[in-house]
């Protein structure tokens, strides 16, 4: 028996409770460019495993979709061909429902809020959800409140949106939520958006600021509307089945330096969202508020969104969060 024991601790089947660090090599994957803020969290990632292993962990990172898109890399870890990506929640809710309530429009008022859910007791809940699928969650990031470029007109009103090509993510909530508000609303990867938008394939797309910039958006759109129509995380997302070959003190490491990262990453995400609106302006984008006339009867016509997709990513898990908003809020 201890013989077998030994063997498969040998083997690196079952990790010993306290092993020493071993060597490792981490492959991390997003689909935003190097210099989005992401960059900034990877790199204080980096240095918090080289802290703490001492230098035996090599993380080597892959950046604007090189290893696949959010889905295709989120897939890889499930497989085990990959040990961690940097995905946005929503084009992965195929793989788990309840992360469609993040997308669920006009959700999160602020980043308060946003830091405040995720980070508290909701944000856990559906993390602990996440083994089931083979995914491990080591923290949420930021990719921010989005707004939409369009080349064809200023979105001042709801009309405004009407028969607009808009590429959404890989999600039926957004896509419910675009054709709600009028436009011809296509699920497209994010590495393919750019080259549509250049082709003319499309005339819109939705992101923060600094996607907008760090992708060079700007270079192949001409109106930037500032709709705020919903908050995305950023999900670092771990192979569990590659966790499971971890120690327990190296399994901590992970969960530790990606708190690490997320922290640095939210900061610079906000410090980098004025500079990179300021980019967008340089670069001879027309820019709009909305007046809140005309949000009311945007955030009105979506409403029904909440309704429609309850069911599907679970009643319980959109009671949670409405009970999670209305405790930071002080309802
Ligand atoms: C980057 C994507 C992107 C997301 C999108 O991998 O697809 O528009 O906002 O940031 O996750």
């Amino acid at each position: 028996m201890t013989a077998g024991l030994a063997l498969a601790v040998i083997a690196g089947v079952i990790a010993p409770a306290s092993a020493e660090i071993s060597e490792r090599t981490i492959r991390v994957s997003n689909g935003v460019a190097e210099d989005h803020p992401v960059g900034e969290g990877v790199r204080a990632m980096k240095a918090c495993f080289d802290e703490k292993t001492g230098g035996k962990w090599t993380l080597n990172a892959f950046w604007s979709s090189a290893l696949g898109d959010d889905l295709q890399a989120t897939q890889a870890l499930r497989s085990g061909t990959q040990e961690m990506v940097i995905t946005s929640s929503s084009p992965i809710v195929g793989v788990l429902p309840a992360l469609g309530v993040f997308d669920l429009p006009f959700l999160f008022a602020n980043e308060q809020e946003a830091d405040a859910v995720l980070d508290g007791e909701f944000g856990q809940y559906v993390s602990d959800m996440m083994p089931q699928v083979g995914l491990v969650n080591l923290a949420y990031w930021e990719n921010g409140f989005r707004n939409l470029t369009n080349s064809k007109r200023p979105v001042t009103k709801l009309d405004d949106f009407d028969g607009m090509r808009v590429r959404v993510m890989q999600n039926n909530i957004f896509l419910d939520t675009f054709q709600t508000l009028g436009t011809n609303a296509t699920p497209m990867a994010f590495g393919e958006v750019f080259s549509a938008l250049e082709t003319g394939t499309i005339d819109a797309q939705e992101n923060p600021y600094v996607t907008i910039d760090t992708s060079k958006f700007y270079e192949v759109q001409e109106y930037l509307s500032n709709t705020r129509h919903a908050y995305t995380p950023f999900m670092v997302l771990f192979s569990k089945p590659i966790w499971d070959t971890y120690a327990e003190d190296e399994q901590q490491i992970l969960r530790d330096c990606a708190v690490v990262g997320r922290d640095v990453q939210r900061a610079a995400s906000r410090k980098l969202s004025e500079e990179s609106l300021a980019r967008i302006k340089e670069a001879g984008l027309e820019v709009n508020d909305i007046d809140e006339a005309s949000m009311t009867q945007i955030r009105d016509a979506v409403q029904g969104v909440y309704e429609r997709h309850k069911d599907e990513i679970g009643a319980e898990v959109v009671d949670r969060m409405q009970a999670a908003l209305a405790e930071v809020r002080g309802q």
